[in-house]
């Protein structure tokens, strides 16, 4: 009797135990599967650091500010300026309006001291091609201006002539009816050695600088098929353009490559070759090894990102906040994208880090290349800070901001997404030590830094921009450059200055310089930039007599600069 009661007491104690355990386990994985993210989720635990409105300093104009600058320079009855994107180079034309960023002193004065806040101004270009100059000039206080000074000798303590302008669109246009005009009249050699015609051109790529001697405006154009990948798709022809008059009546053909030989005029060419006097160019068709279009079809879709607890970091017009770090954000359609008041902790360590110049210079024997150093930031290296693609360019679930660019343009333009900001682990650790002396410890540091990034495809070159915010407090500045290289017909003695990337085509040897400039304000504006070097010394071995070692020491410098540019050799 008491053996049964203690059966069946077991048994549904058992019995109790099982159900108890089978619930435990629904709730347990309920609470569980609720928590494992999906996609990217809501912010769970509240941002460290507030926004700052004050940051609006640093922005960049609006469109509505665009506006009103172009409309109060049009109303300048005396300067008589044109903004028609394909104005002549004799026109006096609108060319830039970007933001005039305020003085260092009045912004610290403004967000330090409750000073008051800067002007709001903007910085405008005009070729003034009817008169013969450029002029720069500040235009505020925004949105409501009312004065235009001309800031020209104070900024380049110069005047600066017409000739010194960047190309524009109206005169690109003119340059392609000048180029038509020497095509046609080299009409069999076209057909011949390009298979050129009505339907068929070629496309143009120039060489800078455009010539030697101050004053100068005469630029070697190459052309190359018009294919995908044009820029190592180089045909052999090359031509010397003078187009230093706003006239393009004016403009004439200095002198042509062609397969390697030189001529004076395009009359000289037309009659050597109709004679049979040149080495020709016999026309083929070229493989389409320059498309853009994957070779294989991708197999699976790779990892990506996703922020299993929300965003750790948020945008707010150009101020971003993440974890300890906040700074604010800008892009100079000149410079290209720069950054401000970056603080830690709520202490500002960088008053700016910005993009400043993208430089890349050749080597060659034919003249296209010959001379070849591109200063990017003469064309402009933020104006091309085109959209960025989701999941490729940036990862999907990055932040996307629009930017507003007035240059070379008859109104603003939104570029859509051209800036991407997203927080990504980094693939190691920040930090980690696995103590096996002693003590048996391990310490560890997820390494996940903030990303700011814009790509800027500058011709052949798409050159990728990161700023990134560690949280160790260090930031980084950084630049990958893809794309395409830059190719010339290959001709005689040309290995020399390259490498051989398809039957007729040299990829020129070359180097490309990076400069960002950083201000740094650690603990107040009055830093000191120190390098250390290393050097060998020779050194007696303390318990060895007569034995000596070579031992490394530091070499100090201390430069006394507040502000300090980076150049970065890739
Ligand atoms: C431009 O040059 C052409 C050819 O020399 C000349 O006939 C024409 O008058 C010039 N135009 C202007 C506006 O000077
Ligand atoms: C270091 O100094 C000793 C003593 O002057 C000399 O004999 C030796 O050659 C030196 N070593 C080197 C690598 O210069
Ligand atoms: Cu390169």
């Amino acid at each position: 009797m008491e053996n049964k009661r203690m059966n069946s007491l077991v048994k549904w104690t058992l019995i109790l135990f099982v159900l108890a355990s089978i619930i435990l386990n629904i709730v347990l994985i309920g609470i569980h599967s609720s928590r494992a993210p999906k996609c990217s989720a809501q912010r769970v635990h509240p941002l460290r650091r507030k926004h700052d409105e004050r940051s609006a300093v640093f922005a960049d104009l609006s469109r509505e500010e665009y506006l009103q600058v172009q409309q109060f320079m049009l109303k300048q009855n005396n300067l008589e300026i044109s903004t028609n994107q394909i104005s002549k180079p004799s026109d006096n034309f609108l060319f830039l309006i970007d933001l005039s960023v305020p003085n260092k002193a009045d912004v610290l004065a403004y967000l330090d001291r409750n000073g008051a806040k800067p002007t709001r101004e903007a910085t405008v270009v005009v070729f003034y091609g009817a008169k013969g100059y450029i002029k720069e000039y500040v235009v505020g206080p925004l949105p409501n201006p009312t004065y235009v000074n001309d800031v020209t000798m104070e900024r380049y303590h110069a005047e600066l002539p017409i000739s010194a302008r960047t190309v524009t669109i109206g005169e690109y246009n003119l340059l392609f009816q000048f180029l038509g005009n020497v095509f046609s009249k080299l009409g069999k050699l076209m057909k011949e050695s390009f298979d050129m015609g009505p339907d068929k051109q070629l496309n143009a790529f120039e060489q800078m600088p455009r010539g030697v001697r101050t004053g100068d405006r005469k630029t070697w154009i190459s052309f190359f098929r018009d294919m995908s990948g044009m820029y190592i798709h180089p045909v052999g022809f090359e031509v010397l353009v003078d187009h230093q008059n706003v006239n393009a009546s004016e403009w004439t053909v200095e002198k042509l490559l062609y397969n390697g030989q030189y001529f004076d005029s395009i009359d000289a060419l037309k009659d050597k070759y109709d004679k049979d006097l040149v080495k020709k160019i016999v026309y083929k068709e070229s493989p389409d090894y320059g498309s853009l279009k994957p070779r294989n079809k991708p197999l699976q879709v790779g990892p990506q990102l996703f922020n299993a607890e929300g965003k750790r970091y948020s945008v707010s017009n150009n101020h971003v906040v993440y974890m300890d770090w906040s700074f604010a954000f800008g892009l100079s359609a000149l410079m290209g994208m720069r950054v401000f008041d970056v603080r830690f902790n709520d202490e500002r360590i960088v008053y700016e880090l910005s993009v400043q110049e993208a430089m890349s210079v050749y080597g060659s024997v034919t003249p296209g290349m010959i001379l070849t150093k591109f200063l990017d930031s003469s064309i402009g290296i933020g104006r091309f800070a085109h959209e960025l693609v989701r999941g490729v360019d940036c990862p999907y679930e990055a932040s996307y901001v629009d930017t507003y660019r007035y240059i070379d343009v008859p109104k603003p333009v939104r570029f859509r997404n051209s800036i991407c900001i997203f927080e990504h682990n980094m693939g190691q650790p920040l930090r980690r030590h696995f103590s096996d002396f002693f003590h048996h410890s391990y310490g560890g540091m997820v390494n996940s830094a903030l990303v700011f990034r814009t790509i800027t495809a500058i011709g052949n070159y798409d050159y990728m921009w990161d700023f990134i915010f560690y949280q160790s407090g260090s930031v980084e500045a950084k630049v990958h450059a893809t794309g395409y290289i830059s190719s010339s017909y290959l001709v005689d003695g040309a290995l020399r200055h390259g490498h051989q990337v398809a039957e007729k085509v040299l990829g020129n040897i070359h180097t490309h310089f990076i400069n960002f400039k950083v201000d740094l304000d650690v603990l107040g504006v009055k830093n000191f930039f120190q390098t250390k070097d290393m050097e060998y010394v020779n050194v007696s071995l303390p318990s060895v007599p007569d034995h000596y070692a070579m031992v490394p020491q530091l070499v100090e410098k201390q430069l006394k600069t507040e502000k300090v540019w980076l150049p970065l050799c890739l």
